[in-house]
């Protein structure tokens, strides 16, 4: 594994004037350029963040204003006989406008859930919607009448129990609709929610920050009608490219800002966008600490100038906020990158069948990259104890070996005349595509072969990433130890090695772009 690119962004303890100096330099650079979207400006995805990027970034965040809502937090319940009910719903997303949207016990988020591991899961989903429901635990190893396999969705009106230990590690975890044709519609509207697994043995010892200053975030894009309301209508090119917007949410709100102290944070993040991928930085060029992904914790802390986040994915952040001052204002964006192969590169494959629409498909390319103000963070206060960022994390369970492989499996993902596959066949409810013996450990290659990124998300297990050609050529830090997610980019070959050890039965192997994974990107994958 390579991490040494970012890795080695220095921090960059700039004073306050240097800061300005840089920011008006990147400033007219912009206007020289005279977009942002200038290549030039760009950094590819997974590439070292060029500081002259973060300064242009900084740019932005100072035209942001002082205006913008308080960042909501999700409300806390344990899945120990809960009730989840997702009903249809109101919500102003902080602009003043009612939004219509679909809502689980009326939250927005959806309610946070939170287990200790070895407790026993225990809710009710109450379906109130006008279409079917299923609820997928993302991350989680649930039996699989437990794992919300599209099969099981129930009928408006009907309920689902789930009953299961839940013996995973540690982490960030979620939960969303997995209702075939429907898992774009009900996650964009709001049936989204994190579930965090809490493990006293592992975590107790680091010394991490108090929950008063662990801050669960899920980001998303999203685009608004003229009436302001978030709109869902995937056709023509956001069919291909995924349905994507030029508007960030934090928890379900626009312009969210967070009032911190000067001290270190935890931040748990999900992308719960559809298809957008965000490179997180923070705008004063100041690194991160990435601690945790899919799997839990990671075999270190890494120091980061950028973590890059496609959809499903998580990662925990320390952010230390110690150094600010009171009314310093600090903004978690999404830097821009370029993806290389994809369309804002030029590529035009992909396209047949399309017939005109190509402005429209460039312009829903663009999104992807584009830079985005996801929270601003507002230093006030003082804090008593700050808190200490850790040098080391829990052990690593045992990951698949490769040099125990006894198969090798290659799957396809493909997005072509409208259509999404894997091995050339689009999904089907009763058709078993792939039996895995349980146990053994299997070498699988994701190749995207398609002008399109495809985050790779299997259920049931967490594999262990190997190595990627083409493309970018390397992992990343927020690949290593276990994940359940992970970003194929056009071109791009990953092999990971897979083995199940926790469940028999029928589960998925599918893209997280939830418009591929609606229209057939998607496989049954039975453990026998
Ligand atoms: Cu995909």
């Amino acid at each position: 594994m390579s991490d040494s690119a970012p890795d080695a962004a220095p921090a960059r303890p700039w004073s306050r004037r240097t800061f300005v100096s840089r920011s008006v330099a990147a400033g007219a650079a912009i206007g020289a350029a005279g977009t942002l979207g200038a290549v030039g400006l760009l950094s590819r995805v997974g590439a070292a963040a060029d500081p002259e990027v973060a300064g242009t970034a900084a740019v932005l965040r100072g035209l942001a204003g002082t205006t913008g809502n308080s960042l909501p937090f999700a409300p806390e319940l344990r899945p120990h006989h809960a009730v989840l009910r997702a009903a249809p719903g109101v919500r102003d997303l902080g602009r003043g406008v009612s939004a219509p949207l679909l809502l689980v016990n009326d939250a927005l988020p959806s309610p946070l859930l939170r287990i200790r591991r070895g407790e026993t899961f225990t809710a009710r989903m109450e379906n109130a919607l006008s279409d079917p429901l299923i609820l997928h635990w993302h991350g989680l190893t649930a039996p699989d009448d437990m794992d919300g396999h599209p099969r099981l969705a129930v009928a408006p009106g009907e309920v689902y129990d789930y009953a299961f230990e839940v013996n995973d590690r540690a982490g960030t975890y979620w939960y969303h609709s997995h209702t075939h044709h429907m898992t774009g519609r009900h996650t964009y509207l709001g049936i989204a929610g994190l579930l965090i697994v809490e493990d006293p043995d592992e975590e107790g010892p680091l010394g991490l920050p108090p929950r008063e200053r662990e801050l669960p975030i899920i980001l998303q894009d999203r685009r608004l009608g003229p009436d302001g309301v978030p709109v869902y209508e995937p056709m023509g090119p956001s069919m291909m490219n995924g349905f994507m917007g030029p508007e960030a949410l934090a928890n379900g709100m626009l312009d969210a800002f967070t009032e911190v102290e000067p001290a270190v944070y935890r931040l748990r993040i999900l992308n719960g966008s559809n298809a957008r991928i965000f490179r997180l930085g923070r705008s004063d060029g100041r690194p991160v600490v990435l601690i945790a992904n899919d799997g839990g914790f990671l075999d270190r802390p890494h120091t980061l100038a950028h973590v890059d986040l496609a959809p499903a994915e998580r990662v925990e952040l320390l952010v230390d906020f110690r150094d600010a001052e009171e009314g310093d204002r600090i903004m978690l964006q999404s830097l821009p990158f370029e993806i290389p192969g994809g369309m804002m590169g030029g590529g035009m494959g992909g396209m047949g069948g399309m017939g005109g629409g190509m402005g429209g498909m460039m312009a829903e390319a663009d999104h992807q990259g584009r830079p985005l103000e996801l929270v601003e963070f507002r230093v006030s206060g003082s804090a008593s104890d700050p808190g200490t960022l850790p040098s080391t994390l829990p052990p690593m369970p045992e990951l698949p070996d490769p040099a125990q492989s006894t198969r090798e499996r290659r799957f396809d993902f493909s997005s072509r005349m409208m259509m999404h596959t894997v091995n050339g066949e689009m999904y089907e409810m009763d058709r078993i595509d792939v039996e895995v013996p349980f146990g053994d450990t299997e070498t699988w290659t994701f190749v995207n072969d398609s002008t399109f990124p495809h985050p790779v998300h299997l259920h049931a297990t967490h594999f262990r990433v190997l190595d990627r050609t083409g493309g970018r050529g390397e992992i990343y830090p927020w690949e290593s130890g276990r994940k359940d997610t992970v970003l194929v980019l056009p071109g791009e070959q990953v092999r990971v090695a897979v083995r199940f050890t926790a469940e028999r039965g029928l589960f998925l192997l599918h893209c997280h772009n939830l418009e591929h994974e609606d229209h057939g990107m998607m496989m049954n994958v039975r453990v026998v």
